[in-house]
């Protein structure tokens, strides 16, 4: 069957890549509790704090100097919208903890405006989440969460921070800012774990 039979060319929608009673966007949505910061590079910082032999940090230089990777993915928020093959830029967290010495089973990543979210250090490693820099091969918009965020595509998009500044490092866990108004503690889309109780 041509591409011309059903008229003009629409994206192939793989049903299966959609949670449960999520649907489609084609925009990207901003969704922030408070005012987008504007903290200056000269003055950003990554600190790995908390649960580690040391605390560690970078600058905003020796950050991107790191190694980091570009990839493909959807993402799924909690008011309902789910975006396909989204493409990001950044440093894996695996890379940051690379040579630390962790005793913590939980992490709680901070923010420039005091955002915070949770999320057990094992969903951090293997290759699942990175501190992205770029978003479709540029530098990622201050509204998105640039200078840089969290991006942790396996769960619900608030668990992606926007301004991270680091991540703390826990023995036990403790609910960030959605998740004490009730979210989910975990947040998978594929089990539609919205709230609490979910
Ligand atoms: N610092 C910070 N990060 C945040 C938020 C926020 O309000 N502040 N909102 C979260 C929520 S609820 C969602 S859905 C996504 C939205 O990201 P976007 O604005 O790039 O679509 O960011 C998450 N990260
Ligand atoms: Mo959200």
């Amino acid at each position: 069957m041509s591409a011309g039979f059903h008229g003009r060319r629409r994206p192939v929608v793989d049903s299966a890549r959609i949670p449960p009673g999520q649907h489609l966007t084609e925009t990207f949505p901003v969704l922030s509790a408070g005012p987008t910061p504007h903290t200056p590079l000269d003055q950003w910082t990554f600190t790995i704090r908390g649960a580690v032999d040391r605390p560690v940090s970078w600058t905003w230089d020796e950050f991107l100097a790191l190694p980091s990777r570009t990839f493909t993915t959807d993402i799924h928020c909690v008011t309902r919208w789910s975006k396909l093959d989204t493409v990001w830029t950044g440093v894996a967290i695996d890379t940051l903890l690379a040579g630390l010495d962790i005793s913590a089973s939980y992490a709680v990543a901070y923010c420039d405006g005091g955002y915070t979210t949770n999320v057990p250090l094992a969903d951090l490693r293997g290759d699942q989440a990175v501190i992205a820099h770029s978003y479709d091969g540029v530098p990622l918009e201050a509204q998105h969460g640039g200078p840089a965020r969290l991006l942790v595509p396996h769960l619900y998009f608030w668990k992606s921070a926007k301004w991270i500044r680091g991540i703390e490092l826990r023995h036990d866990d403790a609910p960030g800012f959605w998740e004490r108004y009730g979210y989910h503690n975990y947040g998978d889309p594929w089990q539609e774990q919205r709230y609490s109780g979910d």
